[in-house]
């Protein structure tokens, strides 16, 4: 039986001259970029919570998408949901998937009943795995839907709430481990406040930093090889998260002694929702060694909510690829589609299209990136604006070999300084020039 009948095999690569919307333009997993493949640059995971999951529900109203695996007992639900994940992956042809905990295996009645649901479903996880070949990116803890964690999960006022969370989080990194995740994720959707007059902010910032060593030391015995990575989100569901963006979470890791474990995961729409472009989260973590993994989709201009739509922008696609081609990759992460389709777009198809059209627009990105840098006309530009860096009195100051009276001194004898453009507008141009294939 096939719950995606639009697409027989696999979607093909056709190029961009085809006018199939079921084809790939640019992305074409074997070709060559630079010394590595595509599918070796891009690694494309599909999420499993918003893709199969998903029902189309906002807060005016519930589910709008009828999926043919969502029907049946809580347990018949998972199994052909799993069944109805790996076909699609398959046909994608993406080697990565990504999942939390609940979206796998439902909760049952008792922690022991919910440990062993888990384990029926990773076990078939893991067969599917190997009969298809894919892989699996990061894994996580759903520690936010369930009425439980409305107060927080690890940042809970009542300890017997941490407790549930670290069971969670025990049998999430149980279950990343023996599906060979690279990665394990903290979002901390409800790890913040929503009010600080009921809240002590200082001892819920040491109780979260309390589970994440526990999970590092469980997961060392585990033997877990891989990462962990913080998501940073500014705000929804809480009115205030406590790894509100990339600097914060990086200050917070180095607080707590926990940055020799930790990278981050970059999502683009949690970036602009605050404030900053998707570009400047990936730089923050990027320059401090800390970009480990990347959710891809994209928010509204209009709106700014987290509206995870499937991401089609080609300037933000460019700069991630620029991003990721600088730090030489991503080892233990990859790009993670947390993207859903629209709440009216019903059909299955439309899943194709979200994920064809995102698999593109990076693909085009990272051709465009590969030029760029092999040209260096942007980086020439950069390492020329800094230059006056590298004279003696540049790697003084950075060396911390100078002081303010000296600096005066020098300032006075080399006089005032001449004013050089940025050529901001130019170097937009230049881009766009790349962008545009006239360059
Ligand atoms: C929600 C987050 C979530 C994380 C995983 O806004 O993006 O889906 O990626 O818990
Ligand atoms: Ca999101
Ligand atoms: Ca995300």
């Amino acid at each position: 039986m096939s719950f995606f009948p639009e697409i027989k095999n696999r979607v093909p690569y056709e190029g961009p001259s085809s006018k199939n919307p079921l084809a790939f333009k640019f992305y074409d997993a074997k070709k060559k970029v630079g010394g590595k493949t595509m599918a070796q640059h891009l690694k494309f995971a599909v999420c499993y919570w918003h893709t199969f999951k998903g029902t189309g529900a906002d807060p005016f109203g519930g589910g709008s998408l009828q999926r043919e695996w969502n029907s049946g007992s809580p347990m018949e639900v998972a199994h052909k949901t799993m069944e109805a994940a790996f076909e699609f992956i398959s046909k994608l042809g993406v080697n990565y998937w990504c999942f939390h905990d609940r979206d796998i295996a439902p909760e049952g009645a008792t922690i022991a009943e919910t440990n062993k649901q888990l384990a029926e479903m990773v076990e078939i996880a893991g067969v599917l795995q190997k009969s298809t070949g894919i892989k699996l990116l990061w894994g996580t803890a759903n520690l936010f839907s369930h009425p439980r964690y409305t107060h927080g999960a690890a940042t809970n006022p009542d300890p017997c709430v941490f407790a549930q969370a670290a069971a969670q989080v025990r049998r999430a990194l149980d279950a990343t481990v023996e599906l060979g995740g690279t990665g394990y994720v903290f979002w901390g959707g409800r790890e913040g406040y929503t009010s600080l007059i009921n809240t002590n902010l200082k001892q819920e910032r040491e109780q979260l930093a309390a589970l994440m060593h526990m999970a590092v030391d469980y997961a060392k015995k585990i033997g877990f090889k891989g990462k962990f990575f913080i998501e940073p989100k500014p705000k929804e569901p809480s009115q205030h998260q406590y790894d509100f963006d990339a600097a914060t979470a990086i200050g917070y890791l180095n607080e707590f002694g926990l940055a020799d474990h930790f990278a981050m995961n970059v999502e683009a729409n949690h970036a602009t929702l605050a404030t900053h472009s998707f570009e400047h989260d990936l730089v923050v973590a990027s320059s401090a060694g800390k970009l480990g993994s990347l959710d891809i989709n994209r928010g509204d201009q209009t709106c700014g909510w987290d509206t995870d739509q499937f991401p089609t922008n080609i300037y933000d696609a460019v700069a991630a690829m620029t991003v990721i081609l600088k730090q030489g990759g991503l080892k233990y992460g990859g790009l993670n589609f947390d993207a859903k389709v629209r709440r009216g777009s019903f059909d299955t198809a439309d899943l194709f299209h979200g994920h064809i059209g995102g698999m593109d627009t990076f693909a085009k990105g990272l051709l465009i990136a590969d030029a760029m840098l092999r040209d260096g006309v942007l980086t020439e530009n950069i390492k020329t604006r800094y230059a006056g860096w590298k004279s003696p009195m540049g790697r003084k100051i950075l060396g911390g070999k100078t002081s303010l009276p000296e600096l005066e001194k020098w300032a006075d004898a080399q006089g005032e300084p001449p004013l050089i453009s940025g050529r901001q507008e130019l170097l937009e141009n230049i881009l766009n020039e790349y962008i545009l294939g006239i360059r």
